[in-house]
């Protein structure tokens, strides 16, 4: 049995967590809990907060997404992880800013142009959550313009943590258009093996 358990599936938030894992090629255990239903008192004591993910790893628990995703990088060390304090805090730096600047406008742009049943989508909506993205997404285009990567000149849980809340845009061509260095970024990042076998397929 895997030593790390990932609370949720690939149709979660959990889905970055276990983007990584398999970037890292660790094995896991991946625990599936029904949101519609009561959080029962294991899970609850792995993440007070009843939500998705949360790993528990030979009984060291952690929460948030991003946070999990930098212990696993320091953790496990190779190209992902940060190589001294600047480049730690650099792939921090990046990880607040993601949830930050782009995850709300993201998630407002994924549900309703992909996730949510036709009949609830609300057509107005990614047309807003664009324009909300213009800003960070013009800064990420800035970030990226000398090497593809946000840290460093190599592929590191910085760009993981940022990859995936702007892969949805893949759909968002003409948006995208704008911003070529994010347009290669993407590109990269849905073209990965890794990320393929962690993600659902989008449209
Ligand atoms: N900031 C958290 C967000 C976690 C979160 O909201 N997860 C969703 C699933 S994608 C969840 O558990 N929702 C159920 C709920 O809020 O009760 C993270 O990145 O880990």
């Amino acid at each position: 049995m895997a030593n790390l358990k990932v609370y949720g599936t690939i149709r979660s938030r959990a889905n970055r967590v276990i983007w990584m894992a398999k970037e890292l090629g660790l094995p896991y255990e991946s625990i599936s809990v029904d949101l519609a239903a009561p959080r029962d008192a294991a899970f609850l004591a792995v993440n007070p907060n009843g939500r998705l993910p949360a790993i528990d790893d030979d009984g060291f628990y952690l929460f948030e997404s991003m946070a999990i995703n930098l212990y696993l990088a320091k953790k496990h060390g190779g190209p992902l992880a940060p190589r001294d304090l600047s480049e730690d805090a650099k792939m921090t730096q990046w990880s607040f800013w993601a949830v930050t600047e782009l995850e709300k406008p993201g998630l407002d742009y994924l549900m309703h142009t992909m996730f949510l049943p036709a009949e609830q989508r609300d057509a107005t909506v990614p047309g807003k959550a664009l324009e909300t993205l213009k800003r960070p997404i013009a800064v990420l285009d800035k970030a990226l313009a000398s090497t593809g990567n946000l840290v460093g000149d190599r592929f590191t849980v910085a760009d993981l943590n940022v990859g995936c809340f702007v892969a949805y845009l893949a759909s968002a061509r003409d948006f995208l258009a704008q911003y070529p260095n994010v347009g290669k970024f993407v590109a990269a990042i849905v073209a990965r093996p890794a990320f393929k076998k962690a993600m659902p397929p989008r449209g």
